[in-house]
């Protein structure tokens, strides 16, 4: 047995995990010789907020972009409990927002238009800064797709909310696509905008992203313009009943126009999105998300 965790809280219980440390091998190939055990006899947590990158890459000095998200856990419209950015949970729409981003013109610069996403429009090149409070009691690892961020700053359990300023950030920050951002407290990351397309960022407690705790980076929209699928991807969508032109209900006369958007999340959780009359086809149903 291992406890990893690199929240002070569990390292001052160490104690308590003496005497289950165990090293073996795992055997892929009974025919092969063992090799000489690499031992660690002592658990030596450390904070991985405090790693250096390979690259010895300086912090970017600055940012163009702060996006700035309170996660909190909350209630939607029925009562049932959601996991929120900003008091605003994910809500899934019926276009995904890669597509509605592709098809939408000139509109796909607006907001709006993706609905209840927690959508985020970055432009190309800027440098951009997360700062996420975690207002809940319990840590949470939050993941972004598309990059590897700078994390500047992941303080201990307890710390607060960022204070709203910059000071004292590392100057080789380790790199990470996750960081776990301690409880009742906030992390500080960056990353340059250099990768178009639609990414993720969420919670990778995956019960924590059925509960809606999902924000969607629109990066570089207007170089996602009329960009092309593979007929395959288009032909899952198609046989899943999914629409993959327009806004986020598929309006495409006016992509400003939000009848039809899914303003209240689903009552049942049924996984990925399926049809009642298609078959379960996961793989397919995964080619028509946004990431
Ligand atoms: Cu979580």
């Amino acid at each position: 047995m291992s406890v990893i965790s690199n929240d002070a809280a569990y390292i001052q219980k160490q104690e308590a995990y003496q005497g289950l440390n165990y090293t073996g091998y795992l055997v892929m190939d009974s025919s092969q010789p063992l090799t000489k055990l690499d031992v660690v006899d002592k658990w030596q947590p450390v904070d991985d907020a405090h790693f250096k990158p390979y690259n010895k890459a300086p912090a970017y000095p600055s940012y163009d972009k702060l996006i700035h998200l309170d996660f909190e856990f909350c209630f939607d419209h029925n009562g049932y409990p959601r996991a929120c950015f900003n008091n605003i949970t994910y809500i899934e729409q019926k276009v995904p927002t890669l597509y509605s981003a592709a098809t939408t013109g000139e509109f796909n610069t607006n907001p709006i238009i993706y609905g209840q996403v927690n959508p985020l429009i970055i432009s190309h090149g800027d440098i951009v800064q997360i700062v996420v409070n975690n207002i809940d009691a319990a840590t949470h690892p939050f993941h972004l797709h598309g990059h590897h961020f700078q994390v500047l700053d992941r303080p201990r359990s307890g710390t607060g909310n960022w204070p709203g300023r910059d000071v004292n950030y590392a100057r080789n920050p380790p790199m990470r696509d996750t960081v776990a951002v301690m409880a009742n407290s906030y992390a500080v990351l960056r990353f340059k905008a250099d990768n178009p397309g639609v990414w993720l960022f969420h919670c990778h407690i995956e019960w924590h992203v059925a509960m809606g705790l999902t924000a969607t980076i629109i990066e570089a929209p207007d170089r996602l313009r009329g960009m092309t699928f593979p007929p395959d991807h288009l032909a899952a969508c198609d046989k899943l009943g999914i629409p993959y032109r327009g806004n986020a209900a598929g309006n495409t006369d006016d992509p400003a126009n939000t009848t039809g958007f899914n303003t209240v999340p689903p009552t049942t959780y049924k996984g990925p999105s399926l049809s009642a009359s298609t078959k379960p086809m996961a793989t397919s149903a995964t080619d028509c998300k946004p990431t």
